[in-house]
């Protein structure tokens, strides 16, 4: 009798402490899933930085805004193409395309193409003709040496390992900005996406000189980006998971 009336208790103390680990353990998975997606939505929440230009227009959508560079006569304080408007801040000038009359008429090997040269520290404002959410841009640092750059690394003007910022403005006001330093001797590329629009890019030299470093293509991209699709479904699989063990667990506890 005693063995009898004991037994049914420990079998529903049993499962309801099972009940209670298979509910600790589900809202510790949920916490888990929601953790994941969380970071992953806070991290695009703000800006991402891009040195592959794949993934870039990959990741972001982004096309040319310029198209291939042209061969531009003469020399710049502000030019746009295509879409975008560049201008040298410290008004000497910049070129677009070769240097016309000179032996060599291609700035650097390492981009395709034309590029743009300024003549003066590397100080470029980029602006958009509407809101963008990523930019990007292709870019060439020449090394101690450079072979790829007949203008670079001259007697005058030696190489220096340059450390540039870009900050993102919307009509003058502050969005984001980081720092880059581009590998030397090699075509690189700088791009950044924002949660936040803007309109405008500074990119300015911090730390080197009056050395050239060349741009290449600029590229924009104007879609606000969403959590990739792996995201939704790592948390809908997770949500659906707890949902379907609460169900499956509460009849057998509550009919035991
Ligand atoms: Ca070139
Ligand atoms: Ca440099
Ligand atoms: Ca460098
Ligand atoms: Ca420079």
């Amino acid at each position: 009798m005693d063995y009898c009336s004991e037994k049914p208790k420990k079998k529903k103390f049993r499962q309801c402490a099972d009940l209670t680990k298979n509910i600790i353990m589900n809202i510790k998975h949920l916490a888990c899933t929601m953790a994941i997606g969380l970071l992953h939505l806070s991290a695009q929440a703000n800006s991402a930085i891009f040195s592959n230009q794949a993934s870039f227009l990959s990741a972001t959508g982004a096309t040319s805004a310029t198209g291939a560079l042209p061969d531009l006569p003469g020399q710049y304080t502000s030019v746009q193409i295509g879409s975008v408007t560049l201008t040298d801040v410290s008004g000497r000038n910049f070129y677009v395309g070769g240097l016309v009359g000179y032996p060599q008429n291609d700035w650097t090997t390492l981009l395709p193409g034309n590029e743009i040269a300024i003549n003066s520290v590397e100080n470029l404002d980029v602006s958009f003709k509407s809101l963008v959410y990523a930019a990007g841009f292709d870019f060439a640092e020449p090394g101690s040496g450079s072979t790829s750059s007949p203008y670079a690394n001259n007697a005058y003007y030696p190489s220096k390992d340059s450390v540039f910022t870009v900050t993102l403005k919307n009509n003058g006001t502050f969005v984001s900005a980081f720092t880059f330093n581009a590998p030397d001797e090699v075509a690189s590329f700088v791009g950044v996406w924002s949660d936040t629009a803007f309109d405008r890019m500074e990119i300015r030299e911090t730390t080197g000189d009056i050395e050239d470093e060349y741009f290449g293509q600029f590229y924009t991209g104007n879609v606000a980006l969403v959590p990739e699709p792996e995201t939704w479904a790592m948390l809908l699989i997770g949500l659906g998971l707890v949902g379907l063990k609460l169900r499956r667990t509460e009849p057998e506890s509550l009919n035991s």
